[in-house]
């Protein structure tokens, strides 16, 4: 690798450095505005029996999980378990769902989920599925609108750390990701190696994923770009003229290796990465690139035998700038910068600078023309350098201090988090002059208006997405959860509506119309349609069967009895599987099994859906199983036995229900 053009980068533009200790200790603003007034509560209220008008979609962070909230009231909806295994349901426990958390590195029940992003069409919000990053070990998961659960998770190979993530074109045509932390790769193979960390400037490489969807939502990484060792920070993809090009934030362009808080900040600009996406995947489709082995995993739910199957890809294509030029170039960006976004009319490009004085806005009419005129200030590993006072629009002054992250209304104004200053600040796109500020509680990371990094946002609420809460809800030990709070931005001035606590860390959240989404809802699935290998549609079919040491049982649950309820001839060293199909037909009656001493959660089971559990039992004597999911006034009745016996016993299997 080139080092780094280090002259030309002394000559930029500086802008006052801000003191990083300012990062965790400026102030909190002072109790004065709070909420409350009847108005507001007013505002929130949603009457029992009453919907909320929006789903409001919130990454856990360290949960590995979402959130579904109802918004503008609130209401913690559900939570959708993606990269965690939930013993609420079952999920990551049962043979059926284990195969969602495979990866190269084995068996991942966790994962830091950051940023849900809706599928688009035509730059819209169109309900179809929503996306979500694992920062840990780099996946990106689909979850369907259709029934709320996680249909696919991919791997993403050759990255660490998966920050920028999972971003889509306007009509779903890719997803993008790109790798967090840049490691050393293999020139050739791109494999991680064993090498001195300090050798970081010589060794250490990034990539940016594109991850192509198909018509059912199917995700399979198209191409990787091999850019430069920084860190990727995060991502948008444009819209409207932009609709061809992504956007990567990038900081330590420095190339540091250590204590990045202060050896990251020394530039006064590190980059938006703006790649040609359509460009970079013609080249792909017409044979650029090289395809490399990269094995990764794609995981996802067969619909149609209701378990989750996990397929090893073999191979990643990769394509170099320097090999490709035209699909890559930089806009310098003051300073460290975070969020980028692009507004709805996808003309303004905007950097979220966390230690710059100022709210870069950079025109990408501007960006093509300076394209064109090759008006370049140098270049980095081949992919040219654009003139920052050729792209930039404006600079938006007195934009709060450790701005992050932009949201737009549909009308004209936009609206930045400053996590030091702890505060939203609403500036206009006409003369990118701030109109109104209003304090958060506090130090706000993402925020998000429905439909707000889209072309259409619905302009009428703002969540911020606080990291802390201190002193807002009833103490609960040292751990407070974080905090949401609801604003009004249907009128000039911002107004604070509610607040409330948030499972996990909400790092990011999506909005959309609650209609688009109701009316997608499976309440239940077709018995008829279950062709789960272990399905058992009726009581008369149900049975257990020995196979070696492993036993079979063929169960079925219905209001409010399982079939068989009594089994005996297990023995201590079997393996047991416990394959329960729910034969109900009608909405919301899962059931539930979850037996003694067994080593895993529950399953609970949906209607229709068959699910299975593995049981060793490992001591002699008779083990109760019971339904653990309230179902009718006879739930405790829903209950049974089965006897284990010592390895090396004769008793017989048998079984029966009512016998
Ligand atoms: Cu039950």
């Amino acid at each position: 690798m080139k080092p780094i053009d280090n002259k030309k980068r002394r000559t930029w533009w500086a802008v006052p450095f801000i003191a990083i200790i300012g990062l965790t200790l400026y102030g909190c603003p002072s109790q004065q505005n709070l909420a409350g007034s009847s108005d507001a509560a007013q505002k929130v209220y949603v009457a029992p029996g009453e919907h909320d008008e929006f789903y409001g979609m919130f990454s856990g962070g360290y949960s590995g999980q979402m959130t579904v909230y109802g918004l503008p009231s609130g209401r913690h909806l559900y939570t959708i378990p993606v990269f965690s295994q939930a013993p609420v349901s079952g999920y990551g426990y049962s043979e059926e769902t284990k195969p969602m958390l495979q990866t190269t590195h084995g068996f991942i029940p966790w994962d830091d989920a950051h940023h849900p992003e809706m599928s688009q069409t035509d730059g819209v919000p169109d309900g179809r599925w929503i996306f979500i990053n694992a920062n840990n070990t780099p996946r990106v998961a689909r979850i369907d609108f259709a029934n709320f659960q996680t249909a696919e998770i991919i791997e993403i190979p050759n990255a660490a750390g998966n920050h920028a993530s999972p971003f889509v074109t306007t009509n779903t045509e890719y997803i993008s990701a790109a790798t967090r932390f840049s490691i050393p790769m293999d020139e050739e193979t791109l494999e991680n190696q064993d090498v001195s960390i300090s050798s970081y400037a010589e060794n250490f490489k990034g990539t940016l994923s594109f991850i192509k969807v198909g018509e059912e939502g199917e995700m399979n990484i198209d191409f990787q770009i091999l850019v430069p060792g920084f860190n990727y920070d995060l991502s948008h993809a444009g819209k409207g003229p932009s609709a061809d090009w992504s956007f990567f934030t990038s900081y330590n362009t420095e190339e540091a290796h250590t204590l990045l808080e202060r050896n990251a900040s020394r530039n006064d600009k590190d980059f938006i990465a703006a790649v040609n996406w359509r460009k970079a995947a013609e080249l792909v489709a017409n044979g650029e690139g090289r395809e490399i082995p990269a094995p990764h995993y794609r995981n996802y739910m067969d619909h149609n035998e209701q378990r989750a199957k996990s397929e090893l890809v073999e191979t990643v294509t990769v394509i170099d700038p320097i090999e490709n030029p035209g699909i890559i170039y930089y806009l310098p960006t003051p300073k460290s910068p975070h969020g980028v976004d692009v507004d709805p009319s996808g003309r303004y490009i905007i950097g979220g600078g966390k230690l710059s004085s100022v709210l870069p806005v950079h025109s990408f009419e501007k960006m093509i023309e300076a394209i064109e005129n090759e008006d370049f200030e140098g270049e980095v590993d081949g992919i040219p350098v654009l003139n920052y006072d050729s792209v930039i629009h404006a600079e938006v002054e007195n934009a709060g201090i450790g701005t992050l992250h932009t949201e737009f209304d549909g009308k004209g104004y936009a609206y930045t988090t400053a996590f030091i200053s702890s505060e939203v600040v609403k500036w206009s796109l006409e003369t990118f002059e701030v109109v109104d500020r209003i304090d958060t509680y506090y130090s706000p990371g993402h925020l998000m208006i429905p439909g707000g990094d889209s072309m259409q946002p619905e302009g009428k609420y703002l969540v911020a997405l606080n990291k802390i809460t201190k002193d807002r809800y009833l103490p609960t030990g040292p751990e407070l959860f974080h905090s949401a709070q609801l604003i009004d931005i249907s009128g000039d001035k911002m107004e604070l509506l509610l607040d409330f606590p948030t499972d996990g860390e909400p790092h990011y959240a999506q909005g959309i119309a609650a209609d688009i989404v109701k009316e997608r809802q499976i309440r239940f699935y077709q018995l008829e349609e279950n062709n789960h290998p272990a399905a058992t549609k009726t009581e008369a079919d149900t049975r257990v069967e020995r196979d070696g040491n492993n036993v079979h049982v063929y169960m079925t649950t219905i209001r409010s009895h399982f079939a068989p309820d009594n089994i005996e001839g297990i023995k201590v060293g079997d393996k047991v599987y416990f394959h329960v199909t729910n034969l109900e037909q009608d909405w919301d009656v899962p059931h539930g099994f979850a037996m003694l001493g067994a080593r895993t959660a529950e399953l609970l089971i949906m209607p229709g859906e068959t699910r299975t559990l593995v049981w060793e039992p490992q001591k002699p004597g008779v083990y109760p199983f019971y339904c653990t999911d309230f179902c009718s006034a006879l739930h405790q009745e829903m209950q049974g036995y089965a006897r284990v016996s010592p390895a090396g016993s004769n008793v017989p299997i048998s079984y029966g229900t009512g016998n």
